[in-house]
């Protein structure tokens, strides 16, 4: 199939990046999140905590008294008792689409469901048109402000998935787009090929050659421009087949991509178990996952990903098997899914909030699940979503008396104080260089 090749990816920056001032120095006068700082001394309860930023990584943590002399003369940030976490990882999120989709949600509101919405051609076709009909200048200009969004609330991971192009132009144009946010914004991101969304329409009634045509001519083509970092299908009644997920898992295996699911939301197809089968980073929604997928999840370390946007904005009854999952030990991440349909979600507190009062997450896992566990999810589980030496330098510092509140409000933004990619890129918390030895 003859290719118009693609431009070079433009990288303009007026977002942030290299532009914003270093983070190095000593970070000190902070109160570790429970379990997610690692420290490279013990550190007594109560004691201060500090963390050296060197050339952009994060080069010792530990209590202060004890910071190495080496690191003495380095200029100290003071941080004044804050909350400190890792950065956070929205470890699923559909961010790249064109318009909205409002129109659905009044139709929910008055009595619809999501599948009936779908099966009368709304839902992600919908999307597709619009996204189709977009530029990828149109579609960055429009996931600009949704992404400002998440990282103003300390995000310095995102996926973001394709999935509402359903065309080789499309779904590249979409990937594309995700690439320019992370060079421009200065944030990480891992991109999904979903090509396995939804039937696009010209494909009505011939699932199987659409499935084809993911497999054999849109996954290595875009993989071969170095788009995708995963691959995930969305394997249910209204979407693809056990059978047709397996073929999209295989032609990842075969160039070595890892993969992903959207398992077991609607109904239970089986899907966690094939994921896991595949080794899957992680299967996500599982409201409807049995005891046979958590065990296969468990065996293959895959992570769940819990969605309780969606689960709320479908107004979903059917909770996802918590305390299985957590009897198991399979870690829980917590993502906005953000999404035009069924979870217009752009706030990983507020998700760390739905997921404990929802699925009855203790406070200490939700904010796991949305730092250590969801960057397990994303395969960044040596670069992301803990505190620790070696790593690059994300974090961020809350203006909250003790960690519960980041679960505890709703729909409150804190000031903080947020480094990524080792630049302050916000200083909600006025965080001043202070020269006085051991933040006295
Ligand atoms: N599951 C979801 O929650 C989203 N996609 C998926 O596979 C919904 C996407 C949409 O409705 O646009
Ligand atoms: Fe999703």
């Amino acid at each position: 199939m003859a290719q118009t090749p693609p431009a070079p990816l433009a990288h303009p920056a007026p977002h942030g990046g290299a532009a914003r001032p270093s983070a190095d120095g000593v970070w000190i006068n902070w109160v570790p999140a429970a379990g997610l700082v690692v420290q490279d001394v013990p550190v007594p309860a109560g004691e201060p905590m500090c963390a050296v930023v060197q050339d952009g990584r994060i080069a010792w943590v530990g209590p202060q008294l004890q910071l190495p002399l080496s690191f003495q003369t380095l200029h100290r940030w003071d941080a004044r008792g804050a909350v400190a976490t890792p950065g956070l990882v929205d470890c699923h999120t559909h961010l790249v689409y064109g318009g909205q989709r409002a129109n659905e949600f009044a139709m929910r509101l008055a009595g619809a469901t999501y599948e009936e919405v779908a099966r009368a051609g709304g839902g992600i076709v919908s999307s597709v048109k619009a996204t189709r009909a977009s530029t990828e200048d149109e579609l960055f200009a429009q996931a600009a402000p949704r992404l400002q969004a998440l990282l103003d609330e300390g995000v310095c991971a995102i996926e973001i998935k394709s999935g509402y192009g359903l065309a080789l132009e499309h779904e590249r144009k979409q990937l594309r787009v995700a690439r320019r946010l992370g060079e421009a914004f200065g944030v990480t991101v891992r991109t999904t090929f979903l090509g396995a969304h939804a039937l696009p329409p010209e494909y009505a009634g011939r699932s199987q050659d659409y499935t084809d045509l993911v497999c054999h001519e849109m996954l290595p083509a875009l993989a071969a421009e170095s788009l995708v970092d995963a691959v995930d299908v969305f394997c249910e009644r209204i979407a693809f087949t056990l059978a047709e997920t397996e073929q999209v898992f295989q032609a990842a295996q075969r160039l070595g991509i890892p993969v992903k699911l959207h398992a077991e939301q609607l109904s239970d197809m089986g899907g966690a178990a094939l994921a896991a089968r595949y080794g899957a980073l992680s299967c996500d929604h599982i409201e409807h996952l049995s005891a046979d997928g958590i065990a296969a999840m468990k065996a293959a370390g895959t992570v769940a990903v819990l969605l309780p946007g969606a689960y709320y904005t479908l107004r979903d009854t059917h909770l996802p098997p918590i305390a299985q999952l957590r009897e198991a030990g399979v870690p829980m991440a917590v993502s906005t899914d953000h999404n035009p349909g069924t979870s217009p979600a752009l706030s990983m507190l507020l998700m760390a909030n739905m997921a404990c009062t929802l699925f009855r997450l203790t406070v200490p896992e939700a904010l796991a699940g949305i730092t250590t566990h969801a960057a397990r999810a994303l395969g960044l589980q040596d670069t992301h979503g803990l505190i620790a030496a070696g790593r690059p330098a994300n974090f961020v510092l809350w203006p909250v008396a003790e960690a519960a509140e980041l679960a505890y409000w709703l729909g409150h933004k804190p000031a903080c104080t947020i480094v990524r990619q080792g630049r302050l890129v916000a200083n909600g918390l006025g965080v001043a260089i202070a020269r006085e030895p051991h933040g006295a």
